[in-house]
């Protein structure tokens, strides 16, 4: 596919459709504990030896918890339409339950303010990773009764700024949560255990269809839905085994979500393959996880390639490679909505996260990030092919504004589109964000004259 291509033709894009940028709390407020700020899991993962790459953590990230202002400024200055951005659940409830913190609820509406005031749509995400440890403390997303915590979370959240949001999502990747925290336990909390890894992933899932349950009965206005990592998974050969392990895998990265969500079960052959570790499911749960949803976010970076002999090797797929490591596969995004769109009825789909990290280099105020221009071209062309095939998609956001904390990577892996220097603290646009600026300009003027011509 040639979506460069795709993209020079892509000026049919809405001119309601959502053009953002994405962060997330932990990654880059910093302030780890101020003004009453609670502990995170995050918090207590970061002090695990040997837990991330450059033995950093979150204490001070970008200190986007001080420096608000002066980023929002640089989003506006973008030309985005929307920012997507998480609140950090210990910043306003610091135990997970019990007192709220004031100083942390008025945080986010400065935030939330500050973005309407540039003409910046607010998109919030209620729960991207940082669980207060005190829930941890308490069997974390194990235990049934952070489901009603956090649904009460939700709820404070909405009191708050519910009424300025144009969206609510309730998590973030809750395979990443599920599988990375309690499956391989490469991210926090940790945990290495298959059963309680689908015990999370069933939680999460409640969670979410309770919470937009409540915030529906307090009638929000917000779009509410939730945002999934995502990836078409292909087998590395024709040969049986590999195939039936990329249905597997499939299952449980795709459709152990999708399903619930859009149909109201789990895959049993997932489920069969669970056996034992299989999670408890109360009556009610499944029909609560369906509640219809206003939006669904994808995060999509790169495809899943699966061989039953082991892990694959990505030198054999012949792509290039982010410096993540992750074959950059434009093709597998369009591939991903149509899959999507064809096995699921569903409401408007949106791109919250799409990015890449590679190894930038700030020379004379500049960094000529050629590839992540690359990458974020072919990857909005991507997008703009799947809507020509008929696929309804409301936005698109680039992950990241900001290079930040990359979890179990530290701060070695930069994903901004805006250069941070960590000891300064200055940002500097980066050539992607120069691209991504330009973009929005000429899609502003396509639209402006499509609704001039009356097209
Ligand atoms: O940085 C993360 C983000 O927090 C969740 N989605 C993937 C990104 C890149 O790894």
């Amino acid at each position: 596919m040639n979506s460069a291509l795709y993209l020079d033709q892509a000026h049919h894009f809405p001119r309601e459709f959502a053009w953002g940028v994405a962060t997330s709390a932990f990654q880059i407020e910093g302030a780890a504990q101020a003004d009453g700020k609670g502990p995170s899991i995050w918090d207590t993962f970061c002090k695990v030896p040997g837990a991330i790459a450059d033995a950093s953590d979150g204490t001070v990230a970008c200190e986007h918890y001080q420096r608000w202002e002066s980023d929002l400024d640089i989003v506006a200055n973008l030309g985005v339409n929307a920012y997507r951005f998480s609140v950090s659940w210990p910043r306003v409830r610091p135990g997970g339950a019990g007192a709220w913190n004031a100083q942390g609820l008025d945080f986010y509406e400065r935030l939330v303010d500050g973005l309407l005031a540039r003409g910046v749509a607010p998109y919030l995400t209620l729960n991207h990773w940082d669980l207060p440890q005190e829930l941890q403390d308490q069997g974390g997303w194990a235990n049934r009764d952070t489901v009603h915590r956090f649904v009460e979370y939700a709820l404070g959240v909405h009191d708050r700024l519910g009424d300025r949001v144009a969206s609510i999502a309730t998590h973030n990747e809750p395979w990443v949560m599920a599988m990375l925290g309690h499956e391989i336990g490469n991210f926090a909390p940790g945990v290495k255990n298959r059963a309680i890894a689908a015990q999370v992933a069933h939680h999460l899932l409640l969670s979410h269809g309770l919470a937009v349950q409540a915030l529906r009965a307090e009638g929000c206005k917000a779009d509410l839905g939730i945002v999934l990592n995502l990836s078409p998974t292909q087998p590395a050969t024709n040969a049986p085994e590999d195939q039936a392990r990329t249905v597997l895998e499939d299952g449980r990265l795709v459709r152990w979500y999708m399903d619930p969500l859009f149909k109201g079960s789990y895959p049993a052959d997932v489920m069969n393959h669970l056996g034992e570790d299989a999670p408890t499911v109360e009556a009610g749960d499944m029909a609560a996880i369906q509640t219809p949803i206003d939006f669904l976010g994808v995060n999509y970076y790169t495809r899943t390639v699966i061989s039953a002999a082991g892990p694959w090797d990505v030198k054999q797929g012949g792509l290039e490679l982010s410096d993540m490591g992750w074959e950059i596969y434009p093709e597998g995004l369009t591939q991903l909505l149509m899959r999507l769109h064809q096995d699921y009825s569903l409401p408007p789909m949106y791109v919250t996260e799409n990015g890449g990290a590679f190894k930038d280099e700030l020379h004379n105020g500049r960094v000529h990030d050629l590839a992540r221009v690359k990458y974020i071209k072919e990857h909005i062309g991507a997008v703009a092919e799947a809507m020509r095939q008929g696929v309804k998609m409301g936005g698109y956001m680039v992950w990241s504004l900001l290079d930040n904390f990359e979890w179990a990577s530290g701060y070695e892996k930069r994903f901004g589109i805006v250069h941070v220097d960590y000891a300064s603290q200055q940002r500097t646009l980066k050539d992607s964000a120069l691209w991504y600026r330009n973009f929005l300009q000429r899609q502003k003027a396509a639209s402006l004259a499509a609704v001039s011509t009356g097209d």
